[in-house]
């Protein structure tokens, strides 16, 4: 398996012989399919590709809250409020969970976070888009966290113990999320033709970019190798996005709306639908901090963070104040 993978993706990956003794021990672990635990000897890189993959991703499900939180205020009925502030603070959930793993790296929350607000970490380009009618709210649910299930269920099966296991219930929460906005596509889309044509201008606005939260096409991904490798990752770019198509397109066909993309078709010999690539200059653009909001959504975040440093200091002098009383008690 591991050697077939290094001929399939090829260059920068060790080969088991060009390994340390300790190196090798940890790859056979991986391909023997065990969990790697917090305390337990790994290579540097390891843990490195996996403070990265996982702080990104915690940021991102902080960021992602914003442009739905966007629209808490102003849901067409108490229900469909009611559901979407339930999503939204699942959301600050699944950032707390993944932090929480992250941690147990030896990075700190307050290190992740500062490397957010310096821009020297990403979060998923998606989130940089504007949320502009209610029917964005349903193609979030239906595309983004469609993509994000895609993606995420495999990583249930990822080898970092504390990652997979948070991944197992982020992934039903996630379900729930992605129900939620199929169902507001479908009122919307089997609505008046004013709001089917707003489904429809979601439709066109999220296709692409959610096509991007995939990552880079196989070709041009730094770390798909190494991380594949690793099991840190189970599927390419590539694999993912044609798996996120082949499901989206008869949904989209059930809601009665196009997808965006002259060159969709039915493959019979590869079993899946040819589709256009996104523009990726636009992505590049979105990543170096020129998407539609990036300046918008960070400086939120850091706003946050600002505004709450009254507390975080009130909760440190507590403990201080606390740990201090027990010592003298001794
Ligand atoms: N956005 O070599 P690769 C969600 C970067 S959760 C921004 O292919 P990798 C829930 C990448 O970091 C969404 N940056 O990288 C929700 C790297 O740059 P670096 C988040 C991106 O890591 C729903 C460079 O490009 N999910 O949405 C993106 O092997 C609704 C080269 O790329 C995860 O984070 C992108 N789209 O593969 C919340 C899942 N794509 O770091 C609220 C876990 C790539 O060297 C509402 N992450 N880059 O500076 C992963 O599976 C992987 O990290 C990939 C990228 C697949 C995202």
């Amino acid at each position: 398996m591991y050697a077939q993978m290094v001929k399939s993706t090829g260059e920068g990956v060790k080969d088991l012989k060009e390994m340390s003794p300790e190196e090798r021990a940890f790859q056979e672990r991986i391909d023997r399919g065990e969990k790697i635990e917090p305390k337990e000897w790994m290579p540097e890189g390891y843990r490195k590709t996996l403070i990265r993959q996982i702080g990104q991703h915690a940021h991102s499900e902080i960021v992602g809250q914003l442009p739905e939180g966007n629209w808490i205020t102003r849901a067409p009925t108490l229900e469909r409020k009611a559901i979407l502030l339930a999503k939204v603070q699942d959301e600050a959930g699944h950032g707390l969970y993944l932090y929480c793993a992250a941690e147990t790296l030896g990075v700190s929350r307050d290190e992740l976070l500062e490397k957010l607000h310096s821009g020297n970490m990403k979060y998923s380009s998606i989130f940089n888009y504007p949320t502009l009618t209610w029917a964005d709210i349903g193609a979030i649910g239906w595309l983004v966290d469609g993509a994000a299930i895609m993606n995420q269920v495999p990583l249930q099966r990822t080898s970092y113990g504390p990652y997979s296991r948070a991944m197992i219930r982020i992934c039903k929460e996630e379900s729930f999320h992605q129900r939620q906005g199929y169902d507001i596509m479908m009122k919307m889309a089997k609505g008046t033709p004013e709001q089917k044509e707003m489904a429809q201008d979601a439709l066109n606005r999220f296709w692409y970019p959610s096509l991007m939260m995939f990552g880079p096409s196989d070709k041009d991904s730094v770390h798909s190798a190494q991380s594949m490798a690793w099991k840190i990752k189970i599927n390419t770019n590539d694999e993912l996005r044609q798996k996120f198509v082949d499901q989206t397109v008869p949904q989209a066909e059930y809601l009665g709306l196009t997808i965006p993309d002259e060159n969709l078709a039915w493959n019979e010999e590869k079993g899946g639908y040819d589709f256009s690539e996104p523009d990726w200059s636009e992505f590049y653009e979105v990543l170096k901090g020129n998407g539609p909001c990036n300046k918008e959504r960070l400086g939120a975040r850091v706003k946050a963070w600002e505004d709450g440093a009254w507390f975080r200091e009130g909760l440190m002098a507590h403990a201080e104040k606390q740990s201090a009383a027990k010592l003298a008690a001794e």
